[in-house]
């Protein structure tokens, strides 16, 4: 059999191609082996930064508690705090993170309280995939165990529900819920004003804080459609007994204004940075603070 000019360069550039396609699978499974690598390493090492992030009452400026925050350190496969969770979310490694980030947390927060007494009764709102409530051992009562050793109270903790989106199915997802209230456990969900999922969640979740999105808080003293959003929100939460905190708080403006409205908590940079100690929050009164997320 012959080739023609034209069938030879076909033939030539199918055999281009797969050998294209052969160096980017295998590129593929090296930045995945890195990465796992990455993950297994950060869960032995737990070489992550822990931060405290103050949440005020508006009203007066006393600090009820805070958010804390872990953040993995940079690497070349995770850039940011955003595209490592992203990345343990759909690992298998979901719940062994969680867990290394969760005993951090408490044990970093109870340094802290060893430092300032003042923050023993203090609320720890901890960020958590919603797949960890169905983790056998967190069931189990291990967080509970946990809280105790540390000398805390289940009361003081409030489980800040991370990527909503990976709620299947609310109604079981309540009834798990219901298991951790009984404990003494409470429930935030942030982004509270972004998407159908915030008001699924809200409607069958019932939280006991809900955390007003940055979107709304953004300028919220000169725009009247989101104070008339927020308005919605504040509403629902005070017939629903639940509390509000305004998210993202930059400038003295956005704080009045949702103090003005009515919301009773606030966390932002204008009131406190995340910051490796707790720091207690202040009222803003200098000029806005931006360009921050
Ligand atoms: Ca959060």
């Amino acid at each position: 059999m012959s080739w023609g000019p034209r069938s030879w360069k076909q033939e030539l550039s199918a055999w281009i191609c797969a050998g294209r396609e052969a160096v980017r699978r295998r590129r593929e499974l090296y930045e995945e082996a890195v990465r796992r690598r990455e993950l297994e390493r950060f869960i032995r090492d737990r070489n992550m930064v822990t931060l405290f992030q103050p949440i005020i009452r508006l009203a007066d400026g006393e600090t009820i508690g805070f958010e804390v925050l872990n953040r993995p350190p940079v690497s070349s496969s995770f850039p940011n705090a955003e595209a490592f969770y992203h990345y343990v979310g759909q690992s298998s490694q979901v719940f062994a993170v969680e867990r290394s980030c969760r005993e951090m947390a408490l044990c970093r927060f109870a340094e802290q309280v060893e430092a300032m007494s003042d923050l023993r009764n203090a609320l720890i709102f901890l960020n958590i995939h919603p797949h960890v409530i169905s983790d056998p051992s967190f069931r189990a009562g291990h967080t509970l165990r946990l809280v105790q050793d540390y000398g805390f109270t289940p009361s003081q903790i409030v489980l800040e529900l991370t990527e909503r989106g990976a709620i299947e199915d609310y109604g079981r997802f309540a009834r798990l819920l219901y298991h951790y209230r009984s404990q003494g456990f409470r429930v935030a969900v942030d982004d509270a004003g972004t998407g159908y999922n915030s008001l699924q969640t809200l409607v069958c979740l019932q939280p006991e804080f809900l955390k007003l999105d940055r979107f709304l808080v953004r300028g919220i003293a000169d725009n009247p459609a989101a104070r008339r959003m927020a308005a919605l929100l504040l509403d629902y939460a005070r017939e629903s007994g639940t509390r509000v905190i305004g998210e993202g708080i930059e400038t003295a403006e956005e704080f009045a204004c949702l103090r003005d409205m009515g919301v009773e908590l606030g966390q932002g940079y204008a009131i406190g940075r995340p910051a490796p100690r707790a720091i207690c929050g202040r009222v803003p009164t200098t000029k806005p603070v931006r360009g921050l997320a």
